[in-house]
């Protein structure tokens, strides 16, 4: 049998980039899992090598191993790498507590480590995450902004000078701002894309470098009726009358809520890949879509208490299942860009 297309093949007929995040232990642990990074990512976001946790054991320390591995594996494959992410709340190692208190302290640690990461992997990298989820309406700001350690000791100006940094370091590589809970027709996330639309407009107008926005778009099965194509649609499209394209940055689907029987689980997923994916490709502007993670052998959501089963079954989110074989999500999301217009 002649070998199937695999998805970053297709999309990148279509003019879009494709990828799934991967980590260094699942590389280095599973055959099957480089075998898939070969053959279905254009593009990889390192999970962890990226992040502080992994970049900054000690205050004054810095550790590339990971980093370096993971972009000579991309580069020998002719792959893009996405740096993920240099200022994001949630994963922050401990020595951090809850950072300086002081806003010249938080400053000279931002841009010290925004500084070092990027310049010394200027050219290399695609598209950095430059902020991460800095939106959170429900922390009740004005300006629906996040309650984060850098917004504490720094005021707004922290997003606003962590790209500024950014393209200082990297004057190659697109910087992004990467949020989550913007895909859904509800009133709550109404709120997130008002709040995320008034934050990007006020940098644009600062002149602040910025590139694209980033959808993160973590779905869940059970959710579809909440969903409605013209509302993504409209909402990528104010992004791109103010100049910005779209990634969609962290692409699964939880089957949270759905019955244990795995043929209807698994169709009801590759329903809303589907779907969302038919809606966001209708969209020249969305140039590039990863997913968050490729296997169900390796998937954060069996560790979310907002993802993982209620009954305890393992998830099935991905497109490979956990043996690696493909799912129906598979097929349905090269049926999605072999429907996509080229950008
Ligand atoms: O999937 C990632 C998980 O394995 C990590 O433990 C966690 C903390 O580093 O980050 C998860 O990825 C998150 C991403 O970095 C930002 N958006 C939400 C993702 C899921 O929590």
């Amino acid at each position: 049998m002649a070998q199937q297309q695999g998805m970053a093949a297709l999309a990148a007929e279509k003019g879009v980039l494709f990828g799934s995040t991967l980590t260094r232990g699942q590389a280095d642990e599973s055959a099957e899992m480089r075998r898939l990074a070969r053959q279905e990512m254009g593009a990889i976001v390192p999970g962890f090598e990226f992040k502080w946790p992994t970049l900054r054991p000690g205050p004054w320390e810095f550790d590339f191993s990971g980093a370096e591995a993971m972009l000579r594996l991309a580069e020998e494959q002719g792959q893009k790498t996405r740096g993920h992410a240099l200022v994001w709340h949630g994963a922050l190692p401990g020595w951090f507590g809850d950072g300086p208190a002081d806003a010249m302290g938080m400053r000279t640690l931002l841009r010290h480590h925004i500084d070092t990461v990027a310049r010394r992997y200027a050219g290399r990298i695609h598209s950095w995450d430059v902020v991460n989820e800095p939106v959170e309406p429900w922390d009740g700001r004005q300006d629906g902004l996040r309650d984060s350690p850098f917004l504490r000791s720094m005021g707004t100006d922290y997003i606003d000078l962590s790209f500024r940094w950014a393209a200082e370091a990297d004057p190659q590589a697109r910087l992004v701002l990467n949020e989550y809970g913007v895909e859904m027709a509800t009133a709550e996330q109404e709120a997130r894309r008002t709040a995320l639309l008034r934050l990007v407009e006020g940098m644009l107008r600062r002149r602040v470098p910025l590139h694209a926005i980033g959808i993160q778009a973590h779905l869940a099965a059970a959710r579809q009726h909440e969903f409605e194509a013209e509302v993504l649609r409209r909402f990528i499209r104010r992004i791109a009358a103010l100049g910005l394209d779209c990634y969609i940055t962290e692409l699964d689907v939880t089957d949270r809520g759905l019955p244990p029987d795995i043929a209807t689980r698994d169709a009801a997923v590759a329903h809303t890949y589907r779907v969302f994916l038919d809606a966001a490709l209708a969209e020249p502007s969305v140039k590039a879509v990863i997913l968050w993670g490729i296997s169900d052998r390796y998937t954060w959501m069996n560790d979310s208490r907002f993802a993982r089963r209620e009954d305890g079954l393992p998830t099935r989110p991905h497109p490979f299942d956990a043996d690696f074989r493909p799912k129906p999500a598979w097929d349905a999301i090269r049926e999605a860009f072999r429907a996509a217009s080229a950008r």
